[in-house]
C-alpha cells in the first residue's frame, strides 16, 4: 500500500518538477505565433484611456504580505495597497497608537499576518459591496475592510484554530463569515505528545456572525469536528442557502511527513454543514461556553483610534449532538478547493491530487439523507455513499485541480496547478469546452462575483505562483502574477498579464459602480472625536503632563501650528497629536521627525493621528512634511529645540513668532 502511494507522491512531484521546466518550451511556442499570443485586439480591451476608469475592482490577496491590494480590471493598475494584517509604514498602519491596537493578538502585537481569501459581503446572494472580508492563516484572524474608505475597520481573533484557512467566506446574506482550522489542534491547548495527535486533536469550524448595519462581527459558535485538516469552504447558496461546505484532507490524521502519510485515503471529505440547524440549536441554548482568549481589534470612525475589546469565552458545539445538521461527502483524494456554482445545485471538490474532479448534488444529498443511505460514520458524523451524492465526475480535465469558478451560462473554469492551465467545462454534462495555459502554475481564479449568485461573465482573473520569464528579472526573487482573461465568448482569450504584491491567493471583483460612487472623500472636521483634535490654529497648543509633552498639532497648505517648540528635554515622550485642517479631498499631509523610531504618518483632511517620538540628543531637530503637498510643500517644516535632562528651557510654541490663539 505505502509503496504505491509513495509512487502518487513521486509522481506528483515528477509532474511539479516538470512544470518547472516547462516554462521555456511553452514560452518558445508560445512567442510569434497566434495561439498563447495574445490576440491582436487584446490590447484595446484593456486599453483604459487616460483620465478614464476601470470597469472593475480586483481585490487580490496579498498571501504572504498580509496585505489586500487594490487593482482596476481590465488595465490591471494597482491603485492601493490596503493594509491589513501587516504593519504599512506608508499609511503608519500598525505604527501610529491609533492603528497600534488593530494588531493585538492572544498571543501580543503580531505585526505580520499571511493573507488569503478575499470575500465581497452580500445581499440577496449578490455583492452588496459594503465591506470586504479577508483571513489571516498563522495567527487566526478575520478582518472586514469598509469599502468607503478602504481601511481596515476590524479583526477578530479566532480561538481555538491554527491556519485559517477555509475561509472567510460569507453567506448570501452575510449573516456569517466562516473561518475553518486548516491545522487540527489540541482544543484546549495543552501540553501533550504529538504522537496522540489521533482522535485526541480537534478541527474548529468557526461561524462569526456579522451585524448587519455595522459590519461588527462576533463568534457565534465554533463546531468541534474531528481532528482532519480542513483546506477550503463555500457557502450553499439558493436552495442550498443555509448549508456551508468544507474540503478536508488529512483524514488520516497523520502527525508526520504528511506529503505520503495524509494521501493514504483514496477518498477524504467535503463536510456539509446546516448552519440553520445549529444555529438555531445554539438559540435554544444548544452548545457549551468554554474560556478562550482572543483579540477583538475595532477601529472607530469618530474617534479615529482603534480598540481591543478582550473577549473571554467562545460557544463550542460538539457536532455529534445536533443530529441532522453535519454530514461528510466521499471526495476525491486531498480535495483542496470546494466551490459551489451559482445555483447552489452544484457543489465541486478539486481533487488536487486526483485527476478527477467531484461533483455533488445538492438535491441528491438530501435525497440520500432521507433515505438514510449512509457509508457508516466517522467520528459520529454520517458518510453519505458515494453514489448517493455524487452528480458525476469529470475525468483527466487536467492535472492538480485546485478552484474552480463559474459564470451564469452553466459553466465552470477551474485551475489546474501542475499542468498551468485554467480549464472551462459545462457542470451539467461534465464536457470540457475550451482549455487556455496559464504562466504558470495557477492556484486560484477569479471571476467577479465568482461566490454569489450572480457572477459576471466577461472577466476570469487568474493568479500565478510562478512567472520566471514573463517579466524583467528583479534578482532571485520575481513578482508573482495575475492574468486576465475575457470569457464573454465560447473560447478563453488571454488579454493581459500583471504582476501581484506578495502571493496572490484568492481575489474578489465587483463592478465599480457598486463603490466608487460611495467611495469617502474626507473625514468633517466637526465630527472629528479625537481626544487630541483640533478644529482650528487656534486651539492648537502644547502641554507637559511629568516627562510626556502632547503637542496638538494642525497642518494646512502649507505650515504646522505650531512650528516652533522650545522646553522638549532628552528624555521626555514627545507625541505629536497631529490634526489635518483640510477639507478638499485629495490633500493629504504627512509629517516626520528626525530619529523617531517610528513610521511618518500620512494624514487624511479632517483626520488626527499621532506620532511619537523620543529624543535622544540635545539640539534644535526638524520635522518636515512628507507629502507634496502644494507649491510650498517645501516649507512645510518647523523646529523642536531639545535642552539638556533637567534643563530650564520654559515650554513655549509658537507660529510666526505669537502663540497660536492668542491675541497679539
Ligand atoms: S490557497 S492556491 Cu490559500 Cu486558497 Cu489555493
Ligand atoms: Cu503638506 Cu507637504
Amino acid at each position: 500500500m505505502k509503496i504505491i502511494f509513495k509512487s502518487i507522491a513521486t509522481f506528483v512531484v515528477t509532474a511539479l518538477f516538470l512544470t518547472s521546466c516547462a516554462p521555456t518550451s511553452s514560452n518558445k511556442e508560445t512567442k510569434g505565433t497566434a495561439k498563447g499570443a495574445i490576440a491582436s485586439n487584446a490590447a484595446e480591451k484593456v486599453y483604459v484611456a487616460p483620465g478614464k476608469h476601470d470597469s472593475h475592482y480586483a481585490f487580490i490577496s496579498g498571501g504572504f504580505s498580509g496585505q489586500l491590494a487594490v487593482y482596476g480590471l481590465p488595465s490591471g493598475r494597482l491603485f492601493r495597497v490596503i493594509p491589513v494584517f501587516s504593519q504599512d509604514p506608508e499609511k503608519a498602519y500598525g505604527y501610529n497608537p491609533e492603528t497600534k491596537p488593530m494588531l493585538n493578538t492572544s498571543h501580543g502585537f503580531v505585526p505580520w499576518g499571511d493573507s488569503h481569501h478575499p470575500d465581497i459581503s452580500q445581499t440577496n446572494g449578490t455583492l452588496d459591496g459594503r465591506w470586504v472580508f479577508i483571513n489571516e492563516n498563522n495567527t487566526p484572524r478575520i478582518a472586514r475592510i469598509s469599502l468607503e474608505t478602504f481601511e481596515t475597520e476590524e479583526i477578530i481573533e479566532v480561538p481555538n484554530s491554527a491556519g485559517n484557512h477555509s475561509s472567510s467566506f460569507v453567506t448570501e446574506n452575510t449573516e456569517y463569515v466562516v473561518a475553518g482550522t486548516r491545522f487540527a489542534v489540541p482544543v484546549p491547548q495543552r501540553d501533550m505528545p504529538i504522537s496522540e495527535m489521533k482522535g485526541n486533536f480537534k478541527g474548529a469550524l468557526s461561524f462569526i456572525k456579522v451585524d448587519p448595519k455595522t459590519g461588527h462581527m462576533k463568534i457565534a459558535f465554533q463546531i468541534m469536528m474531528p481532528g482532519f485538516n480542513y483546506d477550503l469552504s463555500h457557502p450553499g447558496r439558493g436552495k442550498s442557502h443555509g448549508w456551508f461546505f468544507f474540503s478536508t484532507y488529512n483524514t488520516e490524521e497523520a502527525n508526520t511527513l504528511l506529503e505520503v502519510n495524509a494521501s493514504q485515503n483514496d477518498k477524504d471529505f467535503i463536510a456539509a454543514i446546516n448552519w440553520k440547524k445549529i444555529e438555531e440549536y445554539v438559540n435554544n441554548g444548544g452548545g457549551k461556553k468554554v474560556p478562550a482568549k482572543y483579540a477583538h481589534n475595532l477601529w472607530n470612525d469618530d474617534t479615529h483610534q482603534a480598540k481591543t475589546i478582550w473577549e473571554n469565552e467562545v460557544t463550542i458545539v460538539d457536532p455529534t449532538e445536533v443530529k441532522g445538521a453535519i454530514y461528510f461527502l466521499p471526495t476525491a483524494k486531498s480535495p483542496h478547493g470546494c466551490d459551489v456554482d451559482p445555483t447552489g445545485e452544484y457543489i465541486i471538490g478539486n481533487g488536487k491530487l486526483a485527476a478527477a474532479m467531484t461533483v455533488h448534488s445538492f438535491t441528491k444529498m438530501q435525497k440520500a439523507i432521507k433515505d438514510k443511505a449512509f457509508d457508516g460514520e466517522k467520528y459520529g458524523i454520517p458518510v453519505i455513499k458515494f453514489e448517493a451524492v455524487n452528480y458525476g465526475v469529470l475525468d483527466q480535465p487536467g492535472l492538480g485541480p485546485l478552484h474552480t469558478e463559474f459564470d451564469t451560462r452553466g459553466n465552470a473554469y477551474t485551475t489546474f496547478f501542475i499542468s498551468s492551465e485554467v480549464v472551462k467545462w459545462n457542470i451539467k454534462d461534465l464536457k470540457v469546452i475550451d482549455r487556455h495555459p496559464v504562466y504558470y502554475s495557477v492556484g486560484h481564479l477569479m471571476i467577479p462575483g465568482g461566490n454569489s449568485r450572480t457572477p459576471d461573465d466577461k472577466y476570469l482573473v487568474a493568479m500565478n505562483k510562478i512567472t520566471k520569464d514573463r517579466y524583467l528579472p528583479t534578482g532571485p526573487e520575481v513578482c508573482q502574477s495575475a492574468q486576465l482573461f475575457d470569457i464573454s465568448g465560447k473560447k478563453m482569450e488571454l488579454l493581459l498579464d500583471f504582476p501581484t504584491i506578495g502571493e496572490p491567493h484568492y481575489a474578489a471583483g465587483i463592478a465599480a459602480d457598486k463603490i466608487a460612487p460611495k467611495s469617502k472623500k474626507i473625514y468633517k472636521l466637526d465630527e472629528n472625536k479625537h481626544p487630541y483634535a483640533v478644529k482650528s490654529e487656534a486651539e492648537t497648543k502644547v502641554v507637559r503632563k511629568g516627562n510626556e509633552v502632547h503637542i496638538y498639532m494642525s497642518m494646512i497648505r502649507s505650515h504646522f501650528s505650531p512650528d516652533n517648540i522650545e522646553g522638549v528635554k532628552v528624555g521626555d515622550k514627545v507625541f505629536f497629536h497631529v490634526t489635518n485642517l483640510e477639507q478638499d479631498y485629495d490633500v493629504p499631509h504627512g509629517i516626520s521627525m528626525i530619529g523617531a523610531n517610528t513610521s511618518e504618518l500620512l494624514i487624511m483632511p479632517g483626520r488626527t493621528e499621532t506620532l511619537v517620538w523620543e529624543p535622544k540628543e540635545v539640539g534644535v531637530w526638524p520635522f518636515y512634511c512628507t507629502d507634496f503637498c502644494s507649491a510650498l510643500h517645501q516649507e512645510m517644516q518647523g523646529y523642536v529645540r531639545v535642552s539638556p535632562k533637567g534643563s530650564n528651557t520654559p515650554l513655549k510654541f509658537t507660529l510666526d513668532g505669537d502663540v497660536p490663539g492668542e491675541e497679539e
